[in-house]
């Protein structure tokens, strides 16, 4: 394990083909401040350009995975002054990471922080997790995606309910209405995260590129759309290396040596 770079608010341990990214402001709950974020997209910007690296895995430091947007650098701004702010800007280059990332999540996940859960690919929780959307208990509502992804996960109705009280919700919960792949106790949670990236991290990576493309257009288009588009990524995998070496090792009943190319 190398411990490549370490930038506060957000550290990133490289460990072998996986990247784990710890939110690293303990002492507020890793509230999410402009330049957590910008950190974050930061790095993942690096990580994607690092062909070492098949996977990438967020965790929070200290008790909370994330309890939202900093508070503090919101409190007095006008509606100008967000509009004018770069913010959205700014959550967006986390989205465009080409990577599988996953999320593991203990403690809070409020807010942002459950925001930045949702964004990512895959979400582990620890027993611990709480997960939330309580911006209508300070005056405000969702405005990373909160709306729509948990609308999207867990279903309009239970969704309504969520961020129209602002209760929070826990990982048994998350699990049972499908925002969660599992739930793991909070000891384990740093392995199980890890030990799936790195699993990740081990298939054809051009392969694993394009399917996390085409899975995440299927909540954008509609079937027939889906279809086509998954149709011209599956074909452009014949152009690789990979393809012929796994159908290859296959038929030669052998294991494949992926080139990642
Ligand atoms: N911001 C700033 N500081 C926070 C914080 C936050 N979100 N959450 C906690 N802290 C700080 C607390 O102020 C406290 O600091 P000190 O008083 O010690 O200096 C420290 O963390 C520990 O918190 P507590 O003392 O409150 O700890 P408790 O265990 O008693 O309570 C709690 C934990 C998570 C229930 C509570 O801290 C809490 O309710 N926190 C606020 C949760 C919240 O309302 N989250 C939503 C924030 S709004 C957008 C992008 C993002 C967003 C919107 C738009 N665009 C791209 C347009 C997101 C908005 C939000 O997330």
């Amino acid at each position: 394990m190398s411990n490549s770079t370490v930038a506060v608010p957000v550290e990133l341990i490289k460990d072998g083909a996986v990247a784990c990214l710890y939110l690293n402001r303990p002492d507020v709950l890793n509230a999410l401040s402009d330049d957590l974020i910008k950190t974050l997209a930061d790095r993942l910007e690096e990580i994607n350009s690092d062909d070492q690296i098949g996977c990438a895995v967020i965790f929070g430091r200290g008790r909370a995975f994330a309890a939202g947007a900093d508070i503090k650098g919101m409190a007095r701004a006008t509606q100008e002054e967000m509009q004018k702010s770069d913010r959205l800007a700014l959550w967006n280059r986390l989205w465009k990471f080409q990577k599988p990332l996953i999320a593991a999540v203990h403690g809070f996940a409020l807010g942002g922080g459950c925001e930045l859960a949702m964004g990512c690919d895959i979400i582990i929780a620890a027993e611990d997790a709480e997960f939330g959307q309580p911006e209508i208990l300070i005056g405000v509502m969702p405005g990373a995606g909160g709306t729509q992804r948990l609308a999207r996960a867990i279903g309009k109705y239970r969704a309504m309910e969520i961020i129209l009280t602002g209760q929070r919700f826990s990982a048994q919960n998350a699990h049972d209405w499908g925002l969660v792949n599992r739930v793991v106790p909070k000891e384990i949670l740093e392995s199980e995260a890890r030990g799936l990236a790195r699993r990740i991290a081990s298939q054809p990576r051009l392969a694993v590129l394009k399917s996390k493309e085409a899975i995440l257009r299927a909540q954008d288009v509609e079937l027939a759309q889906g279809l086509t588009f998954e149709r011209q990524l599956f074909y452009s995998l014949f152009s690789t290396c990979d393809q012929k070496e796994g159908m290859a090792a296959f038929l030669e009943k052998r294991p494949p040596q992926w080139k990642n190319k």
